[in-house]
């Protein structure tokens, strides 16, 4: 990539991050093509500040290559820091100070980091320096922070569902006038199916490694070796066109079956009818709101029905944007609650999928070849598990964290922190996504090719998650016992006979010690 030849100091820096892959980012807006200069950087840091996913760092790598080539394509001044620059010296903040210096710059511009780490970094490095810093919002997000800020104060529950219907109102997505599309808001009771394992599945479309890519996964099969994941074979999307692709591929393909089959887990199937875009959309790819006009065109055109399309529009509208508000609106204590005061380490099992629980396995196997899962599974098999054990809440979010292509901690820590392990104490979730093997058993076809017994309850035979289940309950009643969502499972509890009482949290602790 090329460097450039020093400008006059009127100039201004533009920072564009991996995760800021957008052409119509709020840093670029007015700025001056002729005169200003981006700044592009791989860097260490980021890279490893958790262990990414090798497949993670390839697409965000490779992305960040082809978005400069196309920058540079359009006429910008633009600086591209490769990772093995000898002149690197390993952070934003320090590329930023190498690039003022090297230009005669004095000013900075960025669009506001997506984590709190980022952000704060930056502020803070500017905040010393004394450089002239202008942060702007991104404005790629449906709901600002003052919004949302807003929308929160004074409610006693922040629950999605009513901000989504705040977010249906403000973009106009399946609505009527002032009404809900369908008459009804939330399609969901109609989202439950099991997936029966006859069924045509689609797979996400494979994109084929370009000279850039390929330089990009010599590059990180050399530096990051050690990283967790399956670097091979490399299928991701890399531009806006195959990100592109990728949609219309999930459009015409898979959106009709979304909903039905959104909770469903198949063996052998990692992406049923997702549309595995979450990593696009994330890195600036694909536009959220675009995505979701071209979903709820498919409703219209009558390619796709509503139960897939509503269900589909709010995951973006809805949930990632309410994860968002909630990550801004709590940090920087958030990733430090543990409510459960859990304190287990994560097992090994964890990094190389080596477990005789069939459900767990498929889940680990995936997330390192794919560094994919769909959200049941991150949810309801891989979450449910680290909780039921009781491992500590921060070590279950730094591993989500660090292997899936799609984690940035704004949208992975509300996942993880609130929804999947408790650990927020119920900011999120109303109450733990607790489920014994019943749920599983129910949900998806891996209990068949199992060692373990779904049916037994307690026992070496037993589905660990359900002596598991009963145990987390019974450890964590002092604080879970009043929540009126668990009532009932308390009260089965009760009504139980000693010696299965006893035999539940005999097994349990077999389980626990095991590991
Ligand atoms: P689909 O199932 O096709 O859904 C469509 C889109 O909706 C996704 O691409 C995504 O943009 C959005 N979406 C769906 N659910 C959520 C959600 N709960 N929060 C925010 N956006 C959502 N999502 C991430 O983007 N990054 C993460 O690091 C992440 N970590 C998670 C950790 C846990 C424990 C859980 C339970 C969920 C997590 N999610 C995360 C949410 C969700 O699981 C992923 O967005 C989804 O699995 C990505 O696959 P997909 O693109 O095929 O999504
Ligand atoms: C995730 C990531 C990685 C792996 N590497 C880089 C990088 O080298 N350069 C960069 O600008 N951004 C990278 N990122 C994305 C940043 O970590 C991301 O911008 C912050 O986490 C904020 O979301
Ligand atoms: Fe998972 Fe239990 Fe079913 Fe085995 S029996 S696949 S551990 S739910």
């Amino acid at each position: 990539m090329n460097d450039l030849i020093p400008s006059a100091p009127t100039a201004r820096l533009i920072v564009v991050l991996g995760d800021q892959l957008s052409l119509d980012l709020a840093a670029l807006k007015g700025a001056d093509q002729a005169r200003d200069v981006i700044l592009m950087a791989e860097v260490a840091e980021e890279a490893g500040y958790v262990p990414h996913h090798k497949k993670k760092i390839a697409f965000l790598f490779s992305a960040m290559r082809h978005h400069a080539e196309r920058l540079l394509a359009m006429g910008w001044r633009l600086r591209y820091v490769t990772l093995d620059d000898p002149k690197n010296c390993g952070s934003i903040t320090g590329e930023i100070a190498r690039a003022l210096q090297d230009f005669c710059l004095t000013q900075v511009c960025l669009t506001e980091p997506a984590e709190y780490r980022l952000k704060a970094a930056v502020q803070d490095w500017a905040r010393d320096r004394q450089v002239a810093l202008e942060m702007r919002l991104d404005s790629r997000f449906i709901c600002d922070h003052a919004t949302f800020q807003r929308w929160a104060e004074g409610r006693k529950q922040l629950r999605m569902e009513y901000f989504y219907r705040d977010m249906r109102r403000k973009t106009g997505l399946l609505m009527q006038g002032d009404k809900p599309e369908g008459g009804k808001w939330n399609f969901d009771s109609e989202n439950r199916k099991p997936a029966a394992d006859d069924l045509f599945m689609p797979r996400p479309l494979r994109h084929a490694p370009d000279q850039i890519t390929k330089d990009v996964l010599a590059l990180v099969a050399d530096r990051f070796d050690t990283h967790f994941g399956e670097l091979h074979p490399f299928c991701f999307a890399v531009t806006q066109e195959g990100a592109q692709e990728a949609l219309e591929h999930f459009v015409t393909e898979a959106l009709a079956r979304f909903g039905d089959y959104q909770d469903a887990m198949l063996e052998g199937e990692p992406f049923l009818y997702h549309s595995v875009l979450a990593q696009y959309i994330n890195a600036g790819l694909l536009d959220p709101l675009a995505v979701c006009r071209r979903v709820e065109r498919a409703y219209y055109e009558g390619s796709a029905p509503l139960n897939a399309v509503e269900g589909f529009i709010r995951q973006i509208i809805g949930w990632r944007e309410y994860v968002r508000g909630i990550y801004w609106l709590k940090m920087p204590d958030y990733t430090q609650q543990n409510f459960l005061q859990a304190q287990r380490a994560l097992p090994d099992f964890y990094w190389t999928a080596d477990t005789d629980m069939a459900c767990m396995a498929s889940a680990l196997r995936q997330t390192r070849d794919h560094a994919y899962a769909h959200h049941i599974q991150r949810l309801m098999v891989t979450g449910n598990f680290a909780m039921l054990i009781g491992v500590n809440p921060h070590e279950v979010h730094e591993w989500y964290l660090a292997v899936y292509a799609d984690a940035y901690e704004w949208v992975e820590a509300p996942n993880v922190i609130g929804m999947s392990q408790f650990a927020d104490g119920g900011i999120l979730g109303s109450k733990p996504y607790a489920a014994s093997g019943n749920y599983i058993n129910k949900m998806s076809n891996h209990c068949a090719g199992c060692r373990y017994d779904v049916h037994q309850k307690t026992g070496p035979q037993a589905c660990p998650f359900n002596p598991l289940y009963w145990d987390f309950l019974i450890r964590n009643q002092d604080k879970l016992g009043a929540n009126p969502r668990l009532s009932q499972a308390y009260r089965t509890w009760d009504r139980m006979g000693d010696d299965k009482k006893r035999a539940y949290r005999q097994s349990a602790t077999a389980i626990l010690k095991a590991l």
